[in-house]
């Protein structure tokens, strides 16, 4: 319990702040944002996971604030990158749960008004317990953020039980297809045909896809031969503090 206690303290010492993992063309290796991935630097503990943290957030109803508090200094921190064009995009977890802590999209709506950051380059992570958990309310909160206009991304597609069917009636632009799955098209036929039957329905769908978790270059190549080129893992990049993002931007021109 003693690190829940710290887990307070440490939300008002701003030490709980974003990390970065590129997204990349996978054609060209040109970054085209990235994902937004919450780190705790813990005073004499050291570098301290969203797998430990998030589950004692969750415990004490703060992911409502803890997000307001790492998508705000993301906002501030990459808006100057999106505004000259060396990020097209900037991608940001929420919990299936946070719907307790009151309105997502409230929140972004208070985030992208104080912090001047374009909506249209903002991209929220949702999971698909969100909206099995609660399809009315997902429908609802979902269409309240496609009005601020920022883009609803599917994460960890491929995990779950999605009922296709109401996924397609909601306001969806990206799949991000799990790195289970992409651990399977090097060599496996069988990872290969599913990952491609998702391609052709994301495309039907006119969703995009990014493809995480990619490791090899042979996943990357087959990727991109299959028509998927918004790739993320650590073959590009690992998650890095914002002093390393910026060293990893093309300079001025
Ligand atoms: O890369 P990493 O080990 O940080 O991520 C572990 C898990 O924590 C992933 O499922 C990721 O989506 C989640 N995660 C990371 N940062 C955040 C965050 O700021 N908010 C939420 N809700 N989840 C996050
Ligand atoms: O659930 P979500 O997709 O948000 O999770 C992101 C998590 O995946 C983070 O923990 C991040 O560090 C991790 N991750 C990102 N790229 C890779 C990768 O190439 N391989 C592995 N094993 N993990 C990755
Ligand atoms: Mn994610
Ligand atoms: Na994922």
């Amino acid at each position: 319990r003693l690190l829940e206690l710290e887990l307070v303290l440490a939300m008002d010492r701003q030490e709980i702040g974003p990390w970065y993992q590129p997204i990349v063309d996978g054609a060209n290796q040109r970054v085209l944002g990235v994902e937004v991935l919450a780190r705790w630097h813990h005073p004499y503990r050291g570098l301290v996971l969203p797998g430990v943290f998030l589950p004692l957030a969750e415990e004490r109803n703060l992911l409502g604030q803890l997000f307001t508090q790492i998508a705000m200094q993301a906002c501030t921190e990459t808006a100057p990158l999106v505004r000259s064009g060396k990020l097209a995009y900037v991608s940001i977890n929420v919990s299936p749960s946070q719907f307790k802590s009151g309105s997502i999209a409230a929140a972004v709506g208070l985030i992208l008004n104080q912090t001047g950051f374009p909506a249209t380059s903002l991209v929220v992570e949702i999971t698909e317990d969100l909206i099995m958990s609660d399809l009315a309310r997902a429908r609802r909160e979902l269409r309240e953020l496609a009005q601020l206009g920022v883009r609803i991304a599917l994460d960890d597609f491929g995990t779950g039980y999605s009922n296709i069917s109401s996924l397609s009636s909601l306001p969806i632009q990206w799949l991000k297809l799990d790195r289970s799955l992409i651990s399977r098209v090097g060599d496996d036929r069988v990872g290969q045909v599913i990952v491609q039957a998702v391609l052709q329905m994301a495309q039907a769908l006119s969703m995009d896809v990014v493809a995480e978790g990619i490791e090899t270059e042979v996943q990357a190549r087959w990727l991109v031969e299959a028509g998927c080129r918004k790739h993320q893992g650590f073959l590009y990049g690992r998650p890095a503090p914002f002093d390393e993002l910026q060293l990893t931007l093309p300079k001025e021109i």
